[in-house]
């Protein structure tokens, strides 16, 4: 096919922030829970007790789910941005593999969770829970679409992961808090070092530089595998942690950047000392959200993400941010930085894990690879 090299290519995506052109958000249809396996142990937030549902989600809870995501598409197209939607997917299905076994699978409403652009290049994550590891399937016809429409696009596929026994630590999610605080400032979650796990949603794009965050769905092996891919091809992989967050899965609601110079952090989750001047000499400023409006306690009862998914903001561009519709502190805290904001109901969606970044996977934003962090150190890879 003939492609006019000036163009942007299809697939183009060098950070978090660059005009947007195209972009994938989710669907709940077809959505079930989340699978208790040992990588995740599901729990009803009301304190109940109760047993966490099986099996297919509510018809009502899709619907629900899915006109808030009718909301965003419309609110993207109104800004002149593309929109995709993944395939079908049966996620009722069991998966049965050589290692493992699992009920169901989970849903497609967080593509973020799985697949990253990393400039010209389309990267499927390995993803770290059974019920997920399939979860690239309602993306593929689109990524075969964009490969096969420009020649300046690449794809790459991340080894996949047993998944078995051995991959977890099993008692992980029965520590008491006192050894959970001593482990994890070792970094020790319930994914072992033992095999190459990371989910995309770890990752957060800042041109040249990529961060990763190590995390219970992202280990060192993981961020070793990105680092010594990425870096021939012209990225530095910096891994990033947050010591208090006691739970860590996803950048996308602890370190959001917003623009150049900016991001947005999370006051309960500082990055960890020694990897704050990367950002604090080369001239970026870390501004601190607001309390979100929802307690964790007064969040849907089947969510399994924090109340930070306030902060999981979508930029449209460096000077135009969406954000969920109650979130009025932060709006407040955006709009006094000189962004506009545009808001959207998202409620419903949080019961799926995530909100407005995790419900998307950007494919075209405009822009080029830029150096935002030009006084790094040079750091070998691992
Ligand atoms: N999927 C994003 C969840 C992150 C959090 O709960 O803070």
């Amino acid at each position: 096919m003939m492609v006019n090299p000036e163009s942007i290519p299809v697939v183009n995506a060098w950070n978090e922030w660059d005009p947007l052109r195209e972009i994938v958000v989710g669907s709940a249809t077809g959505a079930c829970f989340e699978p208790t396996e040992p990588g995740n142990r599901p729990q009803v937030r009301d304190g109940s007790g109760a047993p966490f549902p099986k099996g297919l989600k509510p018809d009502e809870a899709i619907a629900r789910a899915n006109e808030e995501l009718a909301g965003l598409v419309a609110l993207l197209q109104a800004q002149g941005v593309t929109v995709r939607r993944p395939e079908p997917h049966d996620f009722g299905r069991s998966l049965k593999t050589p290692a493992f076994e699992v009920e169901n699978q989970y849903c497609s409403v967080c593509p973020r969770d799985v697949m990253i652009t990393l400039g010209n290049e389309i990267l499927e994550a390995t993803m770290s829970r059974r019920a997920r590891y399939f979860e690239y399937e309602p993306y593929r016809k689109l990524v075969y679409e964009y490969w096969e429409a420009d020649p300046r696009v690449s794809w790459t596929v991340a080894p996949k992961p047993t998944m078995a026994d051995s991959m977890y630590r099993k008692d992980f999610w029965d520590w008491p808090m006192e050894e959970r605080h001593a482990r994890m400032h070792a970094h020790e979650y319930c994914i072992t070092q033992d095999e190459v796990v990371f989910d995309a949603a770890d990752m957060s794009r800042f041109g040249k530089d990529v961060i990763v965050q190590e995390s219970m769905t992202t280990n060192r092996a993981g961020i070793r595998w990105l680092k010594r891919t990425l870096e021939p091809k012209g990225f530095r992989v910096h891994p990033v942690h947050f010591p208090l967050d006691y739970f860590p899965s996803h950048i996308d609601c602890t370190f959001v950047p917003l623009r150049p110079g900016l991001v947005l952090a999370n006051p309960e989750r500082p990055i960890r000392e020694d990897e704050l001047p990367m950002f604090t000499e080369n001239g970026w400023k870390l501004v601190e959200a607001p309390q979100p409006v929802l307690s964790n306690e007064e969040m849907p009862a089947y969510c399994q993400s924090s109340k930070w998914l306030s902060m999981n903001v979508l930029s449209v561009s460096p000077h135009t941010v969406i954000c969920e519709e109650q979130e009025k502190p932060l709006q407040d805290l955006l709009s006094s930085l000189d962004f506009e904001v545009l808001t959207v109901p998202f409620r419903h969606v949080f019961e799926y894990g995530g909100s407005l970044h995790c419900a998307t996977w950007d494919i075209r934003r405009e822009g080029t690879r830029e150096d935002y962090f030009p006084s790094l150190p040079y750091q070998p890879v691992a």
